[in-house]
């Protein structure tokens, strides 16, 4: 299922020197200069690293997740995990790390962002926002947060989620799942093919965790309350779509059951019921540590997160997380903004 590639020494010494030539060059991962230079940057990355992270975008089934370990953390550098993602200072003080991440995502796909998330910003904070603990979004802490597809609502969600851990003092793990088949009947397996089920966005898009957007354009800010009625309407009137598609013996799945309307259908519920409980079944562990970068294969697997108890003190649990996609084209229609990165 997963796979792990470690960086050796001489590996991590090209990698920090290579991060630090580029945080001089750039000083945001969110601007059009470094968007359109990070593919080009990511082959000046080690050969070895390169390979892994081909042989895994390109091993069809057995590509569910990969991490690569090694990066170092250095905790003075990258200060105290901030109270708020919304809290974001001129300059990164993660550049650096922002910039590793983003040079290993280039090799599995493009980065993109979503004007309803996190205030447009395409790499995100993951940290407990304190009155958030019980938030099924990425600012939660002391629930488990149910696995679930990223972005499972919107047909251009991404193709892998990729987080980057800069803390994790807890050892908190992320949880992966992938489905076996072999726990579904045929019947059931045939009702999750259908478009039966009704996929509402999730909290994290919603105007109540609207952040403060002060770096869009204005014309961006007008086309944002446009996202934002899409995404009542969607509420209101969630579209019926499968869960399961593609080959029936391997197939992709989608599926976030908190933002999901139970079917009404006996049947479909029953089929329903019957994939959660798989689901819960095949769900395991993976505790990222600092430097730590997954990439998640976000058709193939579902992934969540178990519980913690925040601190608040600047010590907390800190994973930076992207989106990306292995075809802009299909979000074309949808990036109506100055920055071409955004879907609004
Ligand atoms: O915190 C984690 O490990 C995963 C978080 C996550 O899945 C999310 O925020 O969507
Ligand atoms: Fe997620």
């Amino acid at each position: 299922m997963g796979r792990t590639y470690n960086l050796n020494p001489a590996e991590i010494s090209d990698v920090v020197g290579l991060c630090h030539t580029l945080s001089q060059l750039y000083s945001s991962v969110e601007g059009e200069e470094f968007l359109g230079s990070v593919n080009l940057h990511a082959h000046e990355l080690p050969l070895n690293v390169r390979k892994f992270l081909n042989d895994f975008r390109l091993s069809d089934e057995d590509s569910d997740y990969a991490v690569v370990t090694g990066f170092p953390i250095d905790e003075g550098s990258i200060g105290y995990t901030p109270s708020h993602w919304d809290n974001r200072p001129a300059v990164s003080p993660t550049l650096k790390e922002e910039i590793y991440a983003m040079l290993l995502g280039a090799l599995v796909g493009d980065a993109f962002g979503w004007a309803t998330q996190q205030a447009g910003y395409i790499c995100h904070d993951l940290l407990p926002v304190k009155g958030l603990e019980m938030e099924q979004t990425g600012a939660s802490s002391k629930c488990v947060l149910d696995w679930h597809t990223e972005d499972a609502f919107h047909p251009c969600r991404g193709d892998y989620v990729q987080l980057l851990c800069l803390r994790n003092p807890d050892n908190t793990p992320t949880t992966i799942g992938a489905l076996d088949l072999g726990l579904l009947s045929d019947e059931e397996t045939e009702l999750l093919f259908q478009p039966r089920f009704a996929f509402k966005p999730d909290h994290s898009h919603t105007q109540e965790f609207r952040g403060r957007d002060e770096h869009l354009r204005e014309n961006e800010k007008d086309r944002l309350e446009v996202s934002y009625s899409a995404m009542n309407r969607m509420d209101t009137e969630p579209p019926l779509v499968p869960i399961l598609s593609g080959r029936p013996d391997a197939p992709f799945i989608c599926i976030d059951p908190v933002f999901m309307n139970r079917p009404s259908n006996h049947n479909a519920a029953a089929a329903f019921d019957a994939l959660r409980k798989a689901l819960d079944h095949n769900l395991m562990d993976v505790a990222l540590n600092p430097g730590d970068v997954v990439f998640v294969d976000n058709a193939r697997v579902i992934h969540g997160r178990k519980p913690f108890l925040p601190r608040y003190d600047g010590t907390d649990r800190w994973l930076k997380r992207f989106n990306l996609t292995t075809d802009l084209h299909k979000s074309f229609p949808l990036r109506v903004g100055d920055s071409r990165r955004l879907i609004f």
